[in-house]
């Protein structure tokens, strides 16, 4: 910082930021640091309310994870086995249209789609599996992929993102996956995943689909060995590429979770920094319309206190479909939409089921 720059308070911060200023690196840094929980709480709760009321979303989806095979290593993940372990599996397409059968009649409006990167992952393996879906489901949006499953198979194939994006497109995929991202910083990328592609190459990859009018969703992976510069600066860099494409739906913080993977012994963070992250996100991305608390990551009381700190989405019914965070140690119950409706409104707020674009879905109850 230059020597006539005054470092503000976090209490002028947060009432330039309530009344619509953008908020500087140097100063979400402050209230990362400095801000007292329960003003960081009521400046993203006001800033949440001015850009969707009361409204807190969830949506009816499920998970297919057609692998957990993967031929990344990153320090942090429970989920990743190499080919040769027993408990790694690759589904086949009938065991992804078995998965798909059983969510025929059940009002899913999302399919997300997420796994490892397989060795032997193609361009050709993905299209099938995103038409199959797109078969089945005509009526669900497809989440196709995380940028890494997409960087590995656009560059196999030898073709650029944007030509791989228009195959993806005309198989029936709607937006992407967020995942990914993890922490930008190259010193920070180097030590937790060394062998995963750069951050500036996912975040070329979302500028592509966003070009293409594909949106997508941009996460951060908290709580590890970034420092609080570290994550400001990973949201500084989804905030600018916002301003060029306007592309993103929704930001989504999420915590390091411990148990069984390599970085284990660093534990998690605690509660107090997950709602500081979440409510400066809020306060920082202005140009971001939803932030969302993934429940299955946090878990549902937790999530609950993610409400009163500027979320505005609780993600779905993801039902016992994904297991990245089950295997990373986070003991979730399933949760059904009644219980997701009873979550945000315990927290105070009007539950909306929405759809992939946030548009509200017509109420089945
Ligand atoms: O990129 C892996 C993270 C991500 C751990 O787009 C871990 O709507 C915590 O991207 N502790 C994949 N996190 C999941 C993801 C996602 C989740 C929910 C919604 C959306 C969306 C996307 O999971 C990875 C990585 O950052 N992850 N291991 C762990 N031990
Ligand atoms: Fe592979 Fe994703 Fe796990 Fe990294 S986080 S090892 S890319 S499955």
């Amino acid at each position: 910082m230059s020597a006539n720059t005054s470092v503000r308070s976090a209490e002028s911060i947060l009432s330039s930021v309530i009344s619509g200023e953008r908020l500087s690196c140097s100063d979400a840094l402050v209230l990362m640091e400095q801000a007292s929980p329960h003003d960081l709480a009521s400046a993203a709760v006001a800033v949440k309310r001015r850009i969707s009321g009361d409204r807190v979303y969830y949506n009816n989806n499920f998970h297919i994870e057609p692998t957990n095979i993967c031929r990344y290593n990153c320090r942090f993940c429970s989920y990743r086995r190499s080919a040769s372990d027993p408990d790694g599996w690759n589904m086949s397409l009938d065991d992804v249209a078995r998965q798909v059968a059983c969510h025929a009649e059940s009002g899913i409006t999302e399919v997300h789609l997420v796994g490892g990167v397989h060795p032997e992952a193609t361009l050709e393996g993905y299209l099938d599996i995103v038409r199959l879906v797109r078969r089945m489901m005509p009526e669900a949006a497809i989440k196709a992929f995380s940028a890494i499953e997409h960087i590995y198979v656009f560059d196999k194939a030898g073709i650029s993102f944007k030509d791989g994006l228009k195959f993806f497109s005309d198989a029936g995929m709607d937006t992407l996956t967020g995942g990914g991202a993890e922490i930008f910083e190259p010193s920070v990328r180097e030590r937790i995943c060394p062998d995963k592609p750069s951050g500036q190459r996912w975040l070329e990859l979302h500028k592509a689909a966003h070009e293409l009018g594909i949106p997508t969703n941009a996460t951060m992976l908290y709580g590890h060995i970034e420092s609080h510069a570290d994550r400001i600066s990973h949201m500084d860099l989804l905030r600018r590429l916002q301003d060029a494409t306007g592309g993103f739906n929704a930001f989504i913080p999420l915590k390091y979770r411990h148990a069984g993977n390599r970085m284990s012994h660093l534990g998690e963070c605690s509660l107090e920094e997950d709602l500081r992250t979440l409510a400066v996100s809020r306060l920082f991305l202005d140009n971001i319309p939803h932030i969302k608390a993934y429940w299955p990551m946090y878990g549902a009381e937790a999530t609950r206190s993610a409400l009163s700190y500027g979320a505005d989405d609780i993600d779905g019914t993801v039902a016992d479909t994904t297991k990245i965070y089950s295997m990373a140690g986070v003991k979730s119950p399933g949760l059904t939409l009644d219980l997701l409706r009873e979550m945000v409104a315990e927290a105070g707020f009007v539950p909306v089921e929405r759809d992939t674009f946030y548009n509200e879905v017509a109420s089945r109850r």
